[in-house]
């Protein structure tokens, strides 16, 4: 196994994975999605019983770091897949929630920019992807302006050198093109989906343009039910609202696609710690009481797919 009181570059995730799909095989299951520009493997983790009645189960998505300096967010989700996949043998509520529910995780969503910020003499608080782009010395694009929902249409860029730069046109990132072929092989199954990324401590829902969708206030609900869960475990406090409610407006991002195609209906962007103190560069002490406490969000939006479904 691995520690969550340092932050590990993309090779050691990659072996924690490994780790687990070898120890739990009933468990863990692993597709390679594809590769990155640099060549890297996209990795899919499945955590899930086969159902006793042969029925199909609800999934549930989580995936992080799309943005490279974010190193909280996959630090929290792979506390959070560890707990799913050791204490299934032992912990009531996580064999329920892997007996009724299928997980899919996804840790590190941009692996070529996610290892340039652990390149120690590069670049610490490197945001986008890693991909050449014609007629510029500016490399990658943002892969949260990327997806093909009203691309460019608002807080995203046209100029490579731009750290918003929307990329030269819908899914010209691999990344995500094989997340989204991924995620629509499994639409009917994903009942929610959690973004992560940091910093901030909002639990973000739909939209980025100023608009909502037709069920927003059971989403809202739903997602301070999520904070409040949260904030019990050591007072940690997030604000829920959409990206253009509480911090700007911004298109072409993860959560926005899943809900506006209709794939997806608790489809949310939490914005993990802190508030700005230690902002992308979060102690690595901080890394389990964030594990500790999203998880409690994590199985309040669970628990409500289960009701539901
Ligand atoms: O700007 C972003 O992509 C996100 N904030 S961050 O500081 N992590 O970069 C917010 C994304 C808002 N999400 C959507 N509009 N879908
Ligand atoms: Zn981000």
């Amino acid at each position: 196994g691995i520690s969550w009181t340092e932050y590990h570059d993309y090779p050691v995730i990659l072996s924690f994975v490994d780790f687990l799909v070898r120890d739990y095989p009933s468990l863990v299951t692993k597709t390679v999605l594809g590769q990155t520009y640099e060549g890297r493997d996209i990795v899919l983790l499945k955590i899930g019983k086969p159902p006793a009645d042969g029925k199909t189960k609800p999934a549930f998505w989580m995936d992080a770091n799309i943005h490279a300096r974010e190193w909280i967010s996959s630090a929290t989700l792979t506390y959070m897949t560890n707990k799913l996949v050791t204490e299934y043998a032992t912990n009531q509520t996580i064999q329920g929630l892997v007996n009724q529910l299928d997980w899919y995780i996804l840790p590190v969503v941009n692996p070529d920019g996610f290892a340039w910020t652990h390149n120690e003499t590069k670049n610490r608080l490197w945001r986008t992807t890693r991909k050449v782009n014609p007629y510029s010395n500016c490399l990658g694009a943002d892969p949260n302006r990327n997806y093909d929902h009203r691309w460019m249409v608002a807080g995203a860029d046209q100029k490579p050198c731009s750290n918003t730069f929307a990329g030269p046109y819908p899914y010209s990132e691999t990344e995500n093109l094989v997340l989204t072929e991924a995620y629509l092989a499994r639409q009917s199954q994903i009942k929610a989906m959690l973004s992560f990324h940091s910093y901030s401590q909002y639990w973000l829902t739909p939209f980025g343009d100023k608009t909502f969708p037709p069920d927003i206030a059971e989403l809202k609900a739903v997602a301070h039910r999520a904070v409040n869960a949260l904030t019990s475990q050591f007072g940690t406090k997030y604000k829920v609202g959409s990206p253009s409610e509480i911090l700007y407006d911004a298109t072409g991002g993860t959560h926005d696609w899943a809900k506006a195609k209709g794939l997806t209906k608790y489809s949310y962007t939490p914005e993990l710690r802190d508030t700005g103190k230690h902002g992308f560069v979060l102690p690595p002490e901080q890394i389990i009481p964030s594990g500790i406490e999203t998880w409690e969000a994590v199985k309040v939006i669970a628990d409500q797919v289960i009701a539901e479904f």
